[in-house]
């Protein structure tokens, strides 16, 4: 069986909801392993072992350890098309992967800079500024996003939950942990409430443990 290590409420979100979608989709089932990110789970021994980078998401497939979002959703995919959680028609599929690749390898990153900034620079001074621009850009991000659910038909790559709808939910999540409240982004507000009730969302939100609703008025 399949095995995900997830850190709940991190980007492992994203192909935990495939997992649930695929599990919805064909019968196949999978193990989920909760690895605590802020006890220092991901860098014991015996996690490093199977990802040296000591980051969560992890899928382990007949024994064997898979790492990186991109990697694990599109094995996923290409294992389990039937589940429809990326299109098979060439450019389309590069349509998707033009957003996901743009979400793992912009927005994600952007995020670390506001939750992590000592993993960037040292000094107080310099965290505070990098936090202070990263948030800025983090926003502009989660516009573009907002922009991006105007043509929702209902989700964002047409007519199937995808990955693309799994980051999205996480961002806004992440968005309000940073301090951006949600209601200054009506539209993706209501979108990403919609998608918290779409079976496979709401499986893995309720193994997560993780309401939609991160942020706290000041
Ligand atoms: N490029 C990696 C990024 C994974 C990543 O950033 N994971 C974070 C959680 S969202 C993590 O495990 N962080 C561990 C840590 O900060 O120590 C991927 O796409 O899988």
């Amino acid at each position: 069986m399949m095995k995900l290590y997830y850190g709940p409420g991190a980007c492992s979100f994203v192909p935990h909801v495939g997992l649930e979608a695929i599990k919805a989709a064909t019968g196949e089932d999978f193990e989920a392993q909760s690895v605590k990110l802020h006890k220092g789970e991901q860098r014991t021994p015996d996690y490093m072992a199977l990802n040296p980078l000591g980051q969560v998401p992890l899928l382990v497939v007949d024994g064997k350890p898979l790492n990186q979002i991109v990697a694990i959703c599109d094995y996923l995919d290409r294992r389990f098309p039937q589940a429809g959680l990326l299109p098979a028609e060439p450019w389309q599929r590069a349509q998707a992967m033009a957003h996901f690749a743009w979400m793992n390898n912009t927005v994600h990153p952007t995020f670390t800079r506001i939750f992590r900034p000592g993993n960037f620079v040292d000094s107080d001074a310099a965290q505070a500024e990098l936090k202070s621009k990263a948030l800025a850009a983090f926003r502009e991000h989660l516009e573009r996003i907002q922009a991006m659910t105007a043509h929702a038909a209902p989700f964002l790559l047409g007519e199937r939950l995808s990955f693309v709808d799994a980051y999205a939910l996480t961002f806004l999540r992440w968005g309000g942990l940073a301090g951006i409240d949600p209601d200054t982004l009506p539209a993706y507000k209501a979108f990403a409430e919609k998608l918290a009730a779409a079976p496979a969302v709401a499986a893995a939100m309720a193994r997560e443990g993780i309401a939609l609703e991160t942020y706290k008025k000041p």
